[in-house]
C-alpha cells in the first residue's frame, strides 16, 4: 500500500544545485512561486545558552526546508567576510570577536519566494529589546550584542552567505513527506 501510494505522488522540481535553485521554477506549487534560500546562524550565545533545538523548531514547525547544517568553529577571516558591509562600523571589532568566540550553528533553509523575509520576522528586530515578543531575538535575548541569531537579508545574501560558510558542500537535495501538507499544489 504504502509503495503504490508513492508512486502516485506527484513529480516535483527538485533543487539540481546550490546555484540554480532561486532560478528553478517549482513548476506544480499553486503559486508556481520561485524557491528562496537563507543562510541562518545561530550565534556562539545561542550555542552556549542551548537554545538550538528551540530555534531550529521554530523553522521546521513553520514549514520551511532545512538543507544543510553543521557545528562550526568560525574563522576569523570568514567572519569579517561575513559582515564586510559592517566593516566601517565602531563595533565591527566586537562583532568579529563574538562570532568566533565559540561554535556556531550554520544552517540553509529553503521554502517558496519570500521565505527570507519572513525568517527575518521569525528572527525579530537586530535590537532584541526592540523585538517583538514572539520572535527569537524578542523571547531569548537582551542586548544588541548577543542577539542569538544571524539570518540572511534578502534572497541575493542568501546565495552568498550560503557559498561562503558552506562552499557548495553539504547541501542536501532532498523533499519532506510533508511537504504536500505544507504547499498547496494545483
Ligand atoms: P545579522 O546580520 O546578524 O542577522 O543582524 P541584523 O541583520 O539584524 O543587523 P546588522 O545591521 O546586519 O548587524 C549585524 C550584527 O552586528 C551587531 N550589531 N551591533 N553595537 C551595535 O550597535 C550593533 N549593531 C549591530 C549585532 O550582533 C547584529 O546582529
Ligand atoms: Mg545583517
Amino acid at each position: 500500500m504504502i509503495a503504490s501510494s508513492l508512486a502516485m505522488r506527484p513529480v516535483r522540481a527538485r533543487t539540481a544545485s546550490l546555484k540554480s535553485t532561486t532560478t528553478r521554477q517549482r513548476t506544480n506549487c499553486a503559486s508556481a512561486a520561485r524557491a528562496e534560500i537563507s543562510y541562518v546562524m545561530i550565534k556562539p550565545d545561542g550555542v552556549q545558552r542551548g537554545l538550538v533545538g528551540e530555534i531550529i523548531t521554530r523553522f521546521e514547525q513553520k514549514g520551511f526546508q532545512l538543507k544543510a547544517m553543521k557545528l562550526y568553529q568560525t574563522p576569523e577571516e570568514v567572519a569579517k567576510e561575513h559582515y564586510k558591509d559592517l566593516a566601517s562600523k565602531p563595533f565591527f571589532p566586537d562583532l568579529v570577536n563574538y562570532i568566533v568566540s565559540g561554535p556556531v550553528v550554520s544552517m540553509v533553509w529553503e521554502g517558496e519566494e519570500g521565505i527570507v523575509k519572513s525568517i527575518r520576522k521569525i528572527v525579530g528586530a537586530t535590537n532584541p529589546l526592540e523585538s517583538e515578543p514572539g520572535t527569537i531575538r524578542g523571547d531569548f535575548a537582551v542586548c544588541v550584542g548577543r542577539n542569538v541569531i544571524h539570518a540572511s537579508d534578502s534572497p541575493e545574501n542568501g546565495e552568498r552567505e550560503t557559498a561562503l560558510w558552506f562552499g557548495g558542500e553539504g547541501i542536501v537535495d532532498w523533499t519532506s513527506c510533508s511537504e504536500d501538507w505544507v504547499i498547496e499544489r494545483r
